[in-house]
């Protein structure tokens, strides 16, 4: 087990740098007040509170409009986020506790990733997400850093990348190809798409998902990432992978997402696999919720996402 002592790092990153809309960064309180902590220690893990972002005033960050770099929006804000994320899971790592990352928007996945690969340079990693975030400062189309973050680890268009980022450049690793999969795309954009197949990235979509199952999608995803069978596996998971009729409260709801079941199956399996090695948690936005009970079911949707992984078995 990669975990002996069954300790938690949850690392609180109410981050919302990467997107345009207020309010994904209440997400990891709103966890929190549903039951999140509670949840950890039914389930038998001890946990210990991670807040980098704690003390910097990122409103004043958020409204910095010299924060461009050609398209790149804010990636000043993006980057010292990402920093204080990558340096808060290197601690985690370091001290052999589960990291459960709770977003704020996704650029934060940048850090959990490379902060992953430098404990496990051959670990495994599952994007569960409508969307790849694979694009570079040259294809991104909206500027949006949240939709770049597997870019940044990967160290694609380096060429390209605002000042900003050279503190990734110095870290000597990123994330390869070979060691991610994605499940349930379902909204790429043309650059991502061109990305993904040069690159050979294993990609699972909704038509794979309908096509096989899930069960057979994430054996796959397993195998094509950890062919030995033995390497730890983070997950990323954006909760907008899983239908907008259980995920509303979210930035970019895309339909024909995964059911609620298939998007907990995944951390059941992974949880089953004992190869599971952290978790993200990202994009729940308790703003956007249409009414009340939609933002609700998000958090919940959630929360079932943590249990899932922490090993929650029905019998
Ligand atoms: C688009 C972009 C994205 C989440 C939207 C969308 C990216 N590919 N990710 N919502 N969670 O802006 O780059
Ligand atoms: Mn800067
Ligand atoms: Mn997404
Ligand atoms: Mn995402």
């Amino acid at each position: 087990a990669f975990f002996p002592e069954k300790k938690v790092t949850v690392i609180k990153a109410p981050f919302n740098g990467g997107q345009g809309k207020l309010g994904v960064e209440q997400a990891p309180e709103k966890l929190i007040e549903n039951g999140l902590l509670d949840d950890i220690k039914e389930q038998g893990w001890r946990y210990e509170i991670e807040d980098p972002l704690m003390g910097d005033d990122w409103r004043a960050m958020r409204a910095d409009a010299s924060d461009v770099y050609g398209n790149c929006k804010r990636p000043h804000m993006v980057s010292e986020g990402a920093k204080k994320v990558y340096e808060a899971s290197v601690r985690a790592r370091e001290n052999n506790t589960f990291p459960l990352t709770v977003g704020g928007d996704h650029a934060i996945g940048m850090a959990t990733l490379l902060a992953f690969v430098k404990k496990y340079p051959d670990g495994g990693i599952i994007w569960v997400d409508a969307h790849a975030d694979i694009n570079t400062p040259t294809t991104t189309e909206s500027g949006n850093l949240h939709g770049c973050p597997v870019a940044f680890a990967m160290g694609l268009d380096q060429e390209h990348w605002p000042a900003d980022f050279d503190w990734i450049k110095q870290l000597g690793h990123f994330i390869n190809p070979k060691q991610i999969a994605y499940i349930g795309l379902r909204d790429v954009d043309k650059g991502e798409r061109k990305i993904l197949r040069d690159l050979g990235i294993t990609a699972f979509s909704m038509y794979h998902v309908d096509k096989y199952g899930i069960n057979t999608v994430v054996q796959k995803a397993i195998k094509a990432i950890n062919p030995s069978g033995k390497a730890p596996i983070h997950v990323s998971y954006d909760v907008d992978g899983i239908d907008p009729q259980y995920v509303a409260a979210t930035g970019t709801p895309v339909r024909g997402g995964l059911s609620l079941r298939e998007g907990l199956f995944i951390m059941e399996e992974l949880a089953a696999s004992h190869l599971l090695a952290g978790l993200d948690i990202v994009e729940v936005n308790p703003a956007l919720g249409p009414t009340k009970t939609h933002t609700l079911d998000t958090v919940n949707t959630g929360l079932s996402i943590s249990r899932c992984a922490l090993g929650d078995t029905i019998l």
